[in-house]
């Protein structure tokens, strides 16, 4: 009965150890979930370009940050990789008239 009942005990205190981990990590920021892609953007020829572009990338959903150099003609993207991948930003980008390709791998 004692040794039961300090078992039990055991395993509810684990328990209630292990849901406090669960929940802290839901209320952090999940920075896991972020992911920062680099395209190679076509038909940039102007500074005009780099604005269409990223507001069409602005546009996708899970988008949170956009950068578009006109120099190296690229974009670079952070986006919540829950809600989109890299194929949606390059379908983005090329609906908008700039056909994207992947600049760096995937990191998954
Ligand atoms: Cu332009």
């Amino acid at each position: 009965m004692t040794i039961k009942s300090s078992l039990l005990i055991l395993s509810l205190s684990s328990n209630a150890l292990w849901i406090s981990a669960a929940q802290a990590q839901t209320t952090v920021t999940q920075p896991n979930r972020q992911q920062t892609v680099t395209l190679n953007i076509e038909n940039m020829t102007c500074a005009m370009c780099t604005v269409t572009i990223k507001k069409a990338l602005q546009k996708v959903e899970g988008v949170e940050a956009v950068t578009v150099d006109y120099d190296s003609k690229t974009a670079t993207i952070l986006f919540d990789s829950q809600k989109t991948d890299s194929t949606a930003l390059i379908k983005a980008t090329t609906d908008a008239g700039y056909p994207g390709s992947l600049a760096t791998p995937v990191a998954r």
